[in-house]
């Protein structure tokens, strides 16, 4: 029994749960821009195309080879006017006392900006305790299972991602995953690895549809390549928006 986004606000806990599914209500996007590129300019170029088309844009800051914190206020700055969260994929996979330094310190302090990060279950749950100690109001993605081909991701391990999870829902907003996990609706799945002209990058990447990321649970869809390499990005994150959001619609309607 899938429930609409209105009814998961009943039970989503998490305050950026909560106002993640409040965009993706109001603009009618389930869609994740994930924003690849190296340089500055072009991200924010980039993500003042597609911004009207997307909840959350998905960042690899540490990939940007001219960071300086000014690309990170810009990007709050377009995630105002464009009504979307910023989830940084910084896969956090350290111990505790490791990973609280890498989220707050440095030169990107990651934990001054994002609104949602995610992170490896490989460590046990002192990473969660960790992260949690010092998060601004951040949610946690914990990541389930992985698209690429060969990952370790197997039935016991996404078990206890579940498990540590359900052991801190005060933090925990969902899972990275290819298909549902669970069938516990106060948990959100992010599913990467779409692309509707791709089926895999010859180095693990393995693609669905965004109808099929849908049909498996995915509640919002990542796209990264779909949409930067194309020859015109807004474009195509409006046919990927309008592709997620009309698939999650008829899987409501045929319930
Ligand atoms: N990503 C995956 N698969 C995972 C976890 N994360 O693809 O299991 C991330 C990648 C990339 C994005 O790090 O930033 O999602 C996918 O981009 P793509 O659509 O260009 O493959």
């Amino acid at each position: 029994m899938v429930k609409s986004f209105s009814d998961r606000l009943k039970c989503v806990s998490h305050p950026k749960a909560q106002e993640l599914i409040n965009i993706i209500l109001r603009k009618k996007s389930n869609l994740c821009f994930s924003a690849d590129v190296t340089e500055s300019q072009k991200l924010l170029e980039l993500v003042d195309k597609v911004g009207p088309h997307i909840c959350l844009l998905k960042t690899h800051i540490d990939i940007v080879s001219d960071f300086t914190p000014d690309l990170v206020t810009e990007l709050r700055k377009l995630a105002k006017k464009y009504d979307f969260l910023i989830f940084e994929d910084r896969k956090f996979a350290d111990l505790g006392n490791t990973v609280q330094k890498q989220f707050s310190e440095g030169i990107y302090k990651i934990s001054s900006w994002a609104d949602f990060i995610n992170a490896h279950v490989v460590v046990g749950p002192g990473i969660i305790t960790g992260l949690k100690n010092v998060a601004h109001n951040q949610g946690l993605i914990l990541i389930a299972q992985m698209s690429a081909a060969g990952n370790l991701c197997h039935q016991a391990y996404i078990k206890e991602a579940l498990m540590m999870a359900e052991d801190n829902r005060s933090f925990v907003c969902g899972f990275i995953c290819t298909e549902s996990v669970t069938s516990d609706e106060s948990f959100l799945n992010f599913v990467p690895g779409v692309n509707f002209s791709s089926s895999g990058d010859g180095l693990g990447q393995q693609f669905v549809s965004p109808s099929q990321a849908v049909q498996k649970g995915a509640d919002v869809i990542i796209v990264g390549r779909g949409i930067y390499q194309s020859s015109n990005p807004a474009a195509t994150a409006k046919e990927y928006k309008e592709l997620a959001y009309t698939a999650y619609l008829n899987l409501l309607e045929s319930e």
